[in-house]
């Protein structure tokens, strides 16, 4: 906001773009520590396990509970869940957790959309995610693709926590993504030849509660958890304006979305309900 040191006054503050407030204009991510209080993060583990185990509905790739009886081990074998709202109300429900929403309408506008939820379980062992920009694979045409990255366990640099390049959004520009064979990542295409140095990433160290808000743009990795015992549970949910086309998954506009906030503007088209809950191939044996 404006130049370190400077105090603005509240007119100048009416004046600022609500983004510009927060940094996210010029950081491309904002975090909003302890946004979700312990209570809502207890029904989301505790819900988390059961769809993880498959009592709330299929879960493409669950591993097979005849090799794993017990529920934790389960749950030791498991990256990521793509799309846990398509089988759990209550992670459907979360998606518009008022809280998260007011700060997106800051960010986004006031019709918002949501159109991916991505379960985090990432136990000790597991690989991280390269460099990327999420505007690759979920391109918006306004540039307006939000990440939200709640913390459900302190996510540390040992567990895998999300690392940045603050301002790496600014330019506007989308890094071509490449196969990679660096075995601390799982196989999802890496940014390559960016402009910047290692030595600017940031590593996003928070307590749980707390959320991280990303730009789309944004460069981010996240490392493999090396820790002995931690796992590194998150809930990450994408969003965007929903004046704008989602021209995804091989159709010219995704309608299958969630509104969280406002009008939408297309609501005459209908919706669809194509996505189906997955597991991430980890590439772990
Ligand atoms: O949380 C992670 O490990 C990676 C998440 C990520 O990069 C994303 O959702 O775009």
């Amino acid at each position: 906001m404006g130049v370190p040191g400077v105090r603005l006054c509240d007119e100048e503050l009416k004046l600022m773009k609500p983004s510009d407030k927060f940094d996210y204009g010029a950081n491309g991510y904002h975090i909003s520590p302890g946004l979700v209080p312990d209570e809502v993060l207890e029904q989301l583990i505790v819900e988390a396990e059961a769809i993880c185990c498959g009592h709330r509905g299929p879960v493409n790739g669950l591993p097979d509970r005849a090799n794993y009886p017990q529920e934790s081990s389960v749950l030791n074998r498991i990256l990521a869940i793509h799309f846990p709202h398509k089988v759990s109300p209550k992670y459907t429900d979360f998606l518009s957790y008022p809280p998260v929403v007011e700060i997106l309408e800051q960010f986004i506008g006031p019709n918002v959309k949501c159109m991916q939820s991505l379960l985090f379980i990432k136990p000790p062992g597991m690989p991280g995610q390269a460099w990327h920009q999420d505007e690759i694979p979920i391109p918006t045409r306004d540039r307006s693709l939000t990440g939200v990255w709640v913390a459900l366990d302190d996510a540390t640099i040992d567990n895998g926590c999300l690392w940045v390049i603050p301002g790496s959004h600014k330019p506007g520009i989308l890094y071509e993504r490449h196969p990679h064979d660096d075995p601390r990542f799982d196989k999802t295409p890496q940014a390559r030849d960016i402009p910047y140095d290692e030595s600017e990433a940031v590593p996003v160290e928070i307590t749980r509660g707390s959320v991280l808000f990303f730009n789309g743009y944004l460069l981010h990795r996240s490392l493999n958890n090396v820790s002995a015992d931690q796992s590194r549970r998150s809930l990450v949910m994408h969003y965007m304006s929903a004046e704008s086309y989602l021209p995804w998954r091989g159709v010219e506009d995704y309608r299958d979305i969630v509104m969280v906030r406002g009008q939408d503007p297309y609501e005459h088209r209908g919706l669809v309900d194509e996505s189906r809950a997955f597991v991430r191939d980890s590439g772990v044996a």
